[in-house]
C-alpha cells in the first residue's frame, strides 16, 4: 500500500506497510531473516545494512502498526517491557514520571526495580480526575504514562483531557493501548505523544509471540527510539514480526468478536450471586463507562472480577475451567483466566495491591473468541467448583 492516508481501519491491517515482494511478486511480505545485508561499497546499500538497525519484516510491520494508530513513525521491540523501557530511556537521570496507578505489574517492576536506580523519579495516581494530574506535575516532570483500561482493575481515564494537561505542562503523554487495540482507541487521535504496545497481546492475537511497539508522530522522539532500537537492541526476530504482521490482518473481526464475548460474559457475571463485583467498562455502572463510550469503539475483551469466597474460592475456580487456561497475558483467540495478586501483580507491593482492590478473590479474564455459550457453561463449572470447596 502506497499511501495509508484515508482507508479504514479494516483495509489497513492488511494492507499498510506491506505491497507484494518486488523480486518474486509474492503477495505475502517475506520473512526476511539475513543478519546482514551487501554493501555495492562501503555505506552504499539499498537501505538496509544490518539487521539490529533495520529488517525489511520488521519495517513492515512497524508501517502496518503506524497507519493503524494514525502515527508517522512506528518502533518494534522484543516485547512490551523492551518497549517501555525504550520510551524511559528517551528520559535523563533526575527527571520524574506521573504514571497511572494501575499498570500491568512488569511496567511498575521496570519503573521501581530498574529505573529508580538511574535516578528516574515517579508518582503513581488514580487519574480518573486530570486536575491530579495536573497537581502531580513537578518542574522535572517530563512524561505522564497510563494504561487504559487499566491493568487488571479496568479503569478508563480521559485521554484527551490528560493530553490537554500534558500540553500545557509541556510534557509527553505515552498511552499503553495494549487492552484496547488500535481498532478501539486511537491515543494519538486524542493528543497523545504515543501510543505504547505489547503486541504479544491482541495485536498478535494468538499467543505465539512476545514483542512491543511504540507508535508515535513526534519526528525527534521517533529518531530518539530508533536510536535506542538500535543502541540497546532489544529487537524483536523477523520471524515474529511476520507472525505479528499475519495475526493483524484478522485484528478487526477479532476485536469485535472478543467485544461482543466480553460484554456477554460481563452480563452474566454481574448477575451471578457468587460475584461480588465486576469490573468491565461497557457496563453502565463502571466509573468510567461515559468517558470509555467517548473515547473508545467498544469496551474491550477484559473483565476483572471478585469472586466470594477469596483465595480457596479463586484457586478452585481457576483448577476447574477447562476453556479458559489458568495463565498470564491476554489477547489471544482463546480465553484466559488468572489470578493477579498471585501471577501478573505480584511484583506490586501488598498494599499497593490492597488500595487498587487486587485482593485475594479477584480473577481476571481475557475473553478469547469461542462459542458463547461454552465459555458461559465452563465459568459455571468453576463457580460450581468454587461452591464446593
Ligand atoms: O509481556 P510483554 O510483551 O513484555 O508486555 C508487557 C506488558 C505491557 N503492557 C501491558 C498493558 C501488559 O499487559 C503487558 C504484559 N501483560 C501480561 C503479561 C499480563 O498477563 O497482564
Amino acid at each position: 500500500m502506497r499511501d495509508p492516508q484515508g482507508f479504514a481501519l479494516d483495509t489497513l491491517a492488511i494492507h499498510a506497510g506491506q505491497s507484494p515482494d518486488p523480486s518474486s511478486g509474492a503477495v505475502m511480505t517475506p520473512i526476511v531473516l539475513a543478519s546482514t545485508f551487501v554493501q555495492d561499497g562501503p555505506g552504499v546499500h539499498q537501505g538496509y545494512d544490518y539487521s539490529r538497525a533495520g529488517n525489511p519484516t520488521r519495517t513492515a510491520l512497524e508501517g502496518c502498526l503506524a497507519a493503524l494508530e494514525g502515527a508517522k513513525h512506528g518502533i518494534t521491540f522484543g516485547s512490551g517491557c523492551a518497549a517501555t523501557t525504550a520510551v524511559l530511556l528517551t528520559l535523563k537521570t533526575g527527571d520524574h514520571v506521573v504514571c497511572g496507578d494501575d499498570v500491568y505489574g512488569g511496567t511498575f517492576r521496570i519503573f521501581d526495580k530498574v529505573m529508580k536506580q538511574w535516578g528516574l523519579s515517579s508518582t503513581s495516581l488514580d487519574m480518573s480526575d486530570p486536575a491530579k494530574v495536573a497537581a502531580a506535575i513537578k518542574p522535572n516532570t517530563r512524561l505522564i504514562w497510563l494504561e487504559t483500561p487499566s491493568n487488571p482493575m479496568l479503569k478508563i481515564f480521559d485521554i484527551a483531557a490528560i493530553a490537554d494537561v500534558a500540553k500545557k505542562a509541556g510534557v509527553m503523554l505515552a498511552v499503553d493501548n495494549t487492552f484496547a487495540t488500535p481498532m478501539l482507541q486511537r491515543p494519538l487521535d486524542l493528543g497523545a505523544t504515543m501510543s505504547v504496545h505489547s503486541t504479544t497481546k491482541y495485536l498478535n492475537g494468538h499467543s505465539d509471540v512476545v514483542g512491543g511497539a511504540v507508535l508515535t508522530s513526534d519526528d525527534a522522539l521517533a529518531e530518539r527510539l530508533h536510536f535506542l532500537q538500535k543502541s540497546v537492541g532489544g529487537v524483536p526476530s523477523p520471524f515474529d514480526c511476520y507472525m505479528v504482521l499475519r495475526g493483524l490482518k484478522t485484528l478487526g473481526v477479532r476485536m469485535r468478536q472478543h467485544v461482543e464475548g466480553a460484554r456477554g460474559i460481563a452480563e452474566f457475571l454481574s448477575k451471578h450471586e457468587q460475584v461480588k463485583r465486576v469490573y468491565y467498562p461497557g457496563l453502565a455502572g463502571h466509573p468510567g463507562h461515559a468517558v470509555g463510550a467517548r473515547q473508545m469503539r467498544g469496551p474491550g475483551g477484559m473483565i476483572s472480577f471478585e469472586l466470594d469466597g477469596g483465595l480457596q474460592a479463586a484457586s478452585a475456580f481457576l483448577k476447574a475451567l477447562e476453556i479458559f487456561a489458568c495463565a498470564e497475558s491476554l489477547g489471544g483467540v482463546e480465553s484466559l483466566a488468572e489470578h493477579p495478586a498471585i501471577m501478573t501483580h505480584a511484583s506490586l507491593p501488598a498494599e499497593a495491591r490492597a488500595a487498587l482492590g487486587i485482593g485475594d478473590g479477584l480473577i481476571r479474564l481475557s475473553v478469547g473468541i469461542e462459542d458463547a455459550s461454552d465459555l458461559r457453561k465452563d465459568l459455571e463449572t468453576g463457580f460450581a467448583a468454587a461452591r464446593a470447596r
